[in-house]
This record gives C-alpha cells, sequence and structure tokens, in this order.
C-alpha cells in the first residue's frame, strides 16, 4: 500500500531532509518535485496544487527556516497535511440506540461489497456489536450463496431474499428480523452495476428511504484510480453517501484515489480493505495513514493486528516466561506461530517505523523458513526443547534427520535461541512490567 509513492515522496524529500539550513527556494524546489510525485501518483490536480500550497505556507511561515532541523520540520508537515488529505480525526460510524443501526453497501460491480461487507460484519462483531446481514443483490444466485458462505465463515447469521425478488422488500424484512433477533447492526449488500445507471440509482434511493440506514458506504476499487472519485461524486449526487471503503489497497494502486476522493467529495474515506482475507480490513485513520505514506510505519496497525489474531491467553503466558526466564523453545514455537498468523512477514515489516529502509534479506522472511524452524523443533524431544544444553553431537544429528534439515541449521536455529534468551535477560533487567511478543530472529 503507497508503497511506490512513499518512496517516491522519501527521494523528493530527502534533499529537504538532509539540509542543515533550507531557503525558501530550495523549499520550493523540493515542493515542486514532491508534486511531481504527487500528480504521478494520480491525485488530482486541483487537490494537489492546493496540498503543495498549503505546505509550502505553512514552511514559509513561522518556523521552518529558523528551525534546528528544519528538514524534519518539513516533513512533519508534509505529514500532517497528508493526514488532513484523509480527514480530521479517526472515522466513525454512525449507530442508532432504538432497533438496528443499518448500513447499506453500495458500488460498482466487482468492488468488493460483498467482501466488504461480511469483513464490517466481522469487525463490529469484535467490537461488541451484535451484526446480521443481509443478501440484497438478487441479480445473481451465486451473490446470494457468496455471502451466506462468507457468514458461515465468520459465524454471522445472514438474512438472505430469493433469486429475482425485490431487494427493497429484502431489506426491510431483514430490518425486521434483525430487529426482532435483537441485532444492533444490520449490513446490506447490495447489488453492482458495470457503470452508474438511473436504474441501480432509483432502486437504492428506494431502498434508503424504506429501511433509513445510518451509515452507505460506497465500496470503491482503489485500482480504478481517478474513475474511483468519480464513482464516489456519483453515488453521492443521487444517494448522499456518508463515507468511502476503499478496497484493494494492497495491490499496485498507486494511491491518487485515496488521497483525491475527500478533498473532491468531501466524503471521507472510513475504512480501507487490503486483501482477501475476512480480517483484512483497516479503519482510515488519518494520522496512521499518512504515516505508512512517509514510511515511518504504523505501530498502532500492527497492534491492532496483534490483537485480531494473537491468543491473548498465550501472550500472556508467553510474557510471563519471558518475564521470569523460563522462555523454551517450546515457547518460541509458540511464540512463532503466533506471529505467523499476523500476517505475510513482509507486510509486518512495513508497520514498523523505519523497517521499510532496514535492508532485509529476502530468504529470510520466507514462510518455508518457519517451517524449516517448526520441523526442527518438533523434531526434538520435549526435554531436549527445554534444556537445549543438552543437544550433542549424536542428538543434533538425529534432529537433523528427523526434520530434515542440515545440522548446520539447527546449530544456527541453537545460536539464535541462545542469543534471543541473552537479549530477554537484557530487556528484563530494563524494565518491570512492559513487554510484548519477544523478538523473531531475522539474521541467517
Ligand atoms: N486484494 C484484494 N481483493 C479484494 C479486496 N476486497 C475485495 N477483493 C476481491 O475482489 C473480488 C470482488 O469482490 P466482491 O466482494 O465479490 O465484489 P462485489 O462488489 O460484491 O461484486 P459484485 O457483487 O459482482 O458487484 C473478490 O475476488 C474479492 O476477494 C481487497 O481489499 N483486496
Ligand atoms: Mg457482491
Amino acid at each position: 500500500m503507497f508503497d511506490e509513492l512513499g518512496a517516491k515522496l522519501d527521494g523528493a524529500l530527502k534533499k529537504l531532509r538532509q539540509r542543515g539550513v533550507l531557503t525558501e527556494p530550495m523549499i520550493t524546489e523540493g515542493l515542486r518535485e514532491v508534486r511531481r510525485v504527487l500528480l504521478e501518483a494520480d491525485v488530482n490536480f486541483q487537490v494537489t496544487r492546493d496540498f503543495v500550497a498549503r505546505v509550502q505556507e505553512r514552511a514559509l511561515g513561522e518556523t521552518v527556516l529558523k528551525a534546528v532541523s528544519p528538514g524534519q520540520q518539513i516533513v512533519k508537515i508534509v505529514h500532517d497535511e497528508l493526514a488532513r488529505l484523509f480527514g480530521e480525526a479517526r472515522p466513525t460510524l454512525a449507530t442508532k440506540s432504538d432497533g438496528p443501526s443499518v448500513m447499506l453497501m453500495v458500488g460498482l460491480q466487482g468492488s468488493g461489497k460483498t467482501t466488504s461487507a461480511a469483513k464490517l460484519a466481522r469487525r463490529l462483531g469484535r467490537e461488541g456489536a451484535t451484526p446480521m446481514l443481509a443478501a440484497c443483490d438478487l441479480q445473481r444466485p451465486a451473490a446470494i450463496e457468496q455471502l451466506q458462505t462468507l457468514g458461515v465463515q465468520i459465524g454471522v447469521p445472514v438474512f438472505a431474499g430469493d433469486f429475482g425478488g425485490d431487494p427493497v422488500a429484502v431489506a426491510v424484512a431483514a430490518r425486521d428480523q434483525a430487529a426482532e433477533a435483537g441485532h444492533s447492526v444490520l449490513i446490506v449488500d447490495t447489488a453492482g452495476r458495470l457503470q452508474i445507471d438511473d436504474e441501480l440509482m432509483g432502486e437504492l434511493g428506494r431502498m434508503k428511504d424504506a429501511v433509513e440506514p445510518t451509515e452507505i458506504l460506497l465500496v470503491a476499487d482503489a485500482m480504478t484510480g481517478q474513475e474511483a472519485v468519480k464513482i464516489a461524486e456519483g453515488f453521492d449526487e443521487a444517494l448522499g453517501i456518508t463515507g468511502i471503503l476503499m478496497t484493494k489497497m494492497d495491490g499496485d494502486a498507486r494511491g491518487g484515489a485515496a488521497l483525491s476522493i475527500r478533498g473532491v467529495t468531501g466524503k471521507s474515506i472510513k475504512f480501507i480493505g487490503v486483501g482477501e482475507g475476512m480480517d483484512d480490513l483497516d479503519t482510515a485513520d488519518p494520522e496512521r495513514l499518512a504515516g505508512r505514506i512517509l514510511q515511518m510505519g504504523d505501530v498502532v496497525g500492527l497492534v491492532e493486528r496483534a490483537q485480531v489474531v494473537i491468543d491473548e491467553e498465550a501472550q500472556a503466558q508467553l510474557q510471563e516466561k519471558v518475564m521470569g526466564g523460563r522462555f523454551t523453545l517450546e515457547d518460541f514455537l509458540v511464540a512463532m506461530r503466533q506471529v505467523q498468523k499476523m500476517g505475510p512477514l513482509d507486510q509486518l515489516l512495513k508497520l514498523i517505523p523505519g523497517a521499510s529502509r532496514m535492508k532485509i534479506p529476502a530468504g529470510n522472511l520466507d514462510p518455508k523458513r518457519f517451517k524449516h524452524i517448526e520441523a526442527i523443533i518438533l523434531s526434538m524431544t520435549p526435554d531436549e526443547r527445554r534444556k537445549p544444553e543438552m543437544l550433542n553431537g549424536s542428538r543434533k544429528a538425529r534432529i537433523a534427520k528427523g526434520s530434515g534439515r542440515p545440522v548446520a541449521e539447527v546449530n544456527r536455529l541453537l545460536k539464535q535461541f541462545k542469543e534471543m534468551q541473552g537479549f530477554m535477560k537484557q530487556m528484563r533487567g530494563m524494565m518491570s512490567g512492559a513487554g510484548g511478543l519477544p523478538g523473531m530472529p531475522f539474521g541467517p
């Protein structure tokens, strides 16, 4: 997400960052490059112009020229203004307390409505809501089935209409059913079209009047660039959307749509889809998105991800063992499996500040390497896992054979584990209570 844009912006800001003193012409020159990068990323022309003007004004204004570290100051201004492109604050969803809050998912064909409806249901369920899904795309029998399958997968009930039926009537019936069963949220999946047409808007308009949604979320595909912005304008004019759920941000979208959509439509992105999995939905927090673009990492995002997938009890136990100095290879295996659940390592690394500038050999992030380490540990006896110092030559040979890995690799793992224990000891000395997952060895 924003990889290319981030790298190019970093390049453009580098010159400014490195200078001890900044003059007005230097700033103007640097920002000209920023402007070029944004336009190349397909950011709307007007949005880009306003953005650069604001940064320039602030940079020349008060503090920067006299600041101790003027380059850093400019980066900070760029960061703040990027965040402002996304919105003023962390977005929220409107709800109501009497009866279910209805949320309509609308958008063009294939934008990700059905998938996102299910992701959102899962997310809200985790946050304490009792969601229900409504399948109101009745144009294709497969669309109903798709939502039902996702519903089973995430454990959320799905109210489905009949193929070919009236989507508005089904939405109303779903809302009544949700109210009766005491669901706090009803998320309605609707049919898509290839383009905006009167029939679709008419149908959605009637649905809106009938179920009075608290949110009408436009699901827009980031890969379509400025087209997504136009679509948002069209839906907003016809229906009055309350926010945008921008999907496929994990793809190689250049970022232009995400950065322009609020400036053009006045409506904020509330969520971003970052993959096909049911947990691949992030809150579109302006500060964090800006941080990601500037490759400052997103620790909050990392922590959120960890909270979603990591078993709290296992986490607490690990922490206790680390703090008590009783961390064994067995625990190491548990920790490693937890980390793997969080997603592909290369994706996770991007969330860590500075990690994108670290050059980690691709082979070390290879999921296969996890499998190898796992095989080695699993080839040990429970005693050996708890007391690796008992591993002599013949035991190591047996483990190597059992795991199908060379003895050298067994040795490497043991060495890394020992180093890790040493590191944990130091950490224990430094802190009293706080702690997280023990660090994973990246070195070969
Ligand atoms: N990579 C990625 N794929 C996504 C994302 N969101 C949705 N998809 C994929 O996009 C495809 C279309 O998603 P759907 O949810 O079926 O889209 P839809 O808008 O309901 O499509 P129609 O019902 O045909 O209009 C599926 O293969 C999804 O897995 C995302 O954030 N990232
Ligand atoms: Mg669909």
